[in-house]
């Protein structure tokens, strides 16, 4: 294993990007939020999506040149992005002021990213928003990955939804989930390492239960509790999708033609100010959530993202740990640009 500060990291992801042909605001916005994956022990959404990228702006699905667009601004609570068919991130980092400003303003506000490609975590962007001291909610849909519960083949996405509420002092509280049992991401890091899937995960192209990745990837991931994860990725084709005037997620894999790719939707992300809603009520709102964390920690229990903010810790301190064969992989992807990739 080596060691790498996060910043040279990004900098060699950046410049891994910026060889591969795209602009200083793809590749930039990209690259911090990939190595904020790496960096919080999210493997799933780290460096190996860099190989998805390079594949998708080989393929010509993605503009590697966008400049994202924000849309005339009718005063209302809706701030709209368009990303140019370049990817979600530097369109969100475009309309965050926005966004937490007309939250202030007005209690609530929503940005809508359409156009993108869109590949990563939400928690950066949850992050982004509760550091203005606003609660968030962040959607969007992917590509026909999951059945519906009690279906037998593919049509949901692994539609990942990420909520967060500003504290006080330290960390927000953030959850961050794919609403499929797990991220597909997962899938392809356990065939990657020849393992299996754990019970429950997948059913393969004939719709029968399966634990090997292949069959799994071939036919449809599961919704994690049933028909309640089911109806919540059903929730985010409908508001991340159909609501925003883009994509969902049967219509995206329908267009890319593969799930190889990274796949092109919208997104929605809602900012709340807990001030605001709990106006003329008894209590502050931000010593009430205290309470309610501190009983659930009271217990034993964790926090979500207690264990990323702890990778997150020891890689700021100790740099992130990368194998021979991942930094094996970012040379020749240095190296080769495009053509690292089928
Ligand atoms: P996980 O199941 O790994 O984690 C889900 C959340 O639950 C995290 O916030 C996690 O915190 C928390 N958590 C896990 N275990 C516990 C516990 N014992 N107690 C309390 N909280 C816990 O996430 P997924 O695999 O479902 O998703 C991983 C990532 O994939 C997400 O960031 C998601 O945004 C991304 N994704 C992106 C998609 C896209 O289309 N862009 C599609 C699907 C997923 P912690 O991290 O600290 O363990
Ligand atoms: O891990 O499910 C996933 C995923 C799909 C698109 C981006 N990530």
């Amino acid at each position: 294993m080596t060691a790498i500060p996060v910043e040279d990291l990004t900098a060699r992801v950046a410049a891994i990007l910026r060889g591969a042909g795209m602009n200083d605001t793809q590749s930039d916005a990209l690259a911090r939020i990939i190595v904020a994956g790496e960096r919080d022990g999210c493997k799933s959404h780290g460096i190996y999506r860099i190989e998805g990228v390079l594949r998708t702006l080989r393929a010509g699905q993605v503009n590697g040149l966008a400049e994202p667009r924000l849309l005339p601004d009718d005063g209302k609570a809706i701030i709209r992005v368009n990303a140019a068919r370049g990817f979600s991130t530097p369109a969100f980092e475009l309309g965050l002021p926005h966004l937490v400003a007309r939250a202030r303003d007005l209690g609530l506000a929503a940005m809508v990213v359409n156009d993108c490609t869109h590949f990563s975590a939400l928690w950066p962007e949850v992050e982004a928003v509760t550091d203005h001291g606003l609660a968030a909610l962040v959607m969007c849909p992917s590509y026909a990955s999951v059945a519906p519960a009690g279906g037998t083949s593919a049509l949901l996405g692994t539609n990942p939804l990420a909520f967060g509420w500003p504290r006080p002092s330290g960390h927000p509280y953030v959850f961050d989930f794919a609403t499929s049992v797990a991220a597909r991401g997962e899938i392809e890091l356990l065939r990657r390492a020849g393992k299996p899937l754990p019970e429950g995960w997948a059913i393969g192209p004939d719709g029968a239960p399966t634990t090997d990745p292949e069959a799994g990837l071939a036919g449809a991931m599961l919704p994690f509790g049933g028909h309640k994860g089911s109806a919540i990725g059903t929730m985010i084709e409908l508001l991340a999708g159909i609501m925003i005037g883009d994509l969902t997620s049967p219509e995206v894999l329908k267009e890319l033609g593969t799930t190889t790719l990274a796949p092109f939707h919208g997104e929605l992300v809602i900012a709340m100010s807990p001030e605001a809603f709990a106006a003329g009520r008894p209590g502050d709102p931000s010593a009430r959530a205290e309470l309610l964390f501190g009983a659930i920690t009271g217990q034993g229990a964790r926090l979500p993202s207690a264990r990323r903010f702890a990778a997150r810790a020891a890689s700021e301190a100790e740099g992130i740990h990368l194998t021979e064969a991942e930094t094996a992989l970012l040379d020749k992807m240095a190296r080769l640009g495009l053509d690292a990739v089928d």
